[in-house]
């Protein structure tokens, strides 16, 4: 992967600028600054390696040089496109699920920002905002996807298992063109982010709908209960042991452990 082969293999879809790093701290904070000194939508920033790459809440994320897909996407929402900015995380999602459906695999999206292979962390989405006063300018959108076994590290350093997908077809995939196939199908899906199709497709490709999970919210918060959904900004729908509906706005979705006694 170098500028040049990036520049050829992706000229024909309609991006910005493409910026190439054989070695980076985070594209997403390269990202960041160029959305900042005015980059077009979507501009990209795509690494061989990052050195401190980011999750959410400031959480590592391991991008070893060769071994994956690092990149972040710079998007100039369109005043149409703003009152859907939380469907963004739903509509990377998608485009990385698209892009792997090729390989005749079966990724989930395993809600917010993972997606699943075979219940394994495939791939993670990152999404940071660049506001100007109390408008929102541009979104970065930051995408991690594990192509070779070295891309994941040890078990002992993950909260959720990981995989690749060298794992999943036991032979490794052209990193390039996978990118291309998440570009497109970005591409492809985004006029659809308003649109109830759209939120068909995201609940469609959920992990765990119908099973008994729990969600943990930060600072010791857990909410448990039966995942029936996605509403219409994104969040999460359960409903609980009491048949009470609730949603959640942020949280680590994991399916709830069996504790209780089996009763017929
Ligand atoms: C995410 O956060 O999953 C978002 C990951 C976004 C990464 C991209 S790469 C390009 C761009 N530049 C950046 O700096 N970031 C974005 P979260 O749901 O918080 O999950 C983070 C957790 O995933 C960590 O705490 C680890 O347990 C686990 N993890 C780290 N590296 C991993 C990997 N390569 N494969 C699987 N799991 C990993």
């Amino acid at each position: 992967m170098n500028q040049s082969s990036l520049n050829a293999l992706l000229s024909d879809l309609p991006l910005g600028e493409i910026k190439y790093f054989n070695s980076i701290g985070s594209t997403n904070d390269e990202a960041l600054a160029w959305a900042n000194q005015g980059a077009r939508d979507l501009s990209i920033i795509i690494a061989d390696e990052q050195t401190m790459g980011r999750g959410r809440l400031d959480r590592p994320w391991f991008t070893p040089p060769g071994t994956a897909l690092a990149f972040s996407l710079i998007i100039r929402p369109a005043a149409q496109e703003k009152p859907f900015l939380s469907r963004l995380v739903g509509l990377a999602g998608l485009s990385i699920v698209e892009a792997i459906q090729t390989f005749g695999l079966q990724p989930q999206i395993k809600w917010p920002n993972d997606v699943l292979l075979d219940n394994r962390k495939l791939a993670g989405v990152l999404i940071e905002l660049v506001w100007a006063g109390e408008d929102i300018t541009c979104v970065v959108i930051g995408i991690g996807v594990n192509i070779l076994k070295r891309a994941v590290p040890n078990t002992d350093l993950l909260r959720f298992p990981g995989t690749s997908i060298e794992t999943a077809l036991d032979r490794d995939v052209e990193r390039e063109n996978v990118l291309r196939d998440i570009l497109a199908a970005f591409i492809a899906l985004r006029p659809e982010i308003s649109t109830d199709e759209f939120m068909n497709k995201w609940g469609d490709a959920l992990a765990f709908r119908g099973r008994q999970v729990r969600v943990e919210m930060g600072a010791g918060q857990t909410v448990v209960g039966r995942l029936e959904g996605i509403l219409a900004d994104g969040s999460l729908r359960l409903r609980d042991d009491n048949n009470k509906s609730v949603t959640v706005q942020f949280g680590d979705v994991s399916l709830r452990p069996f504790t209780g006694i089996l009763n017929k």
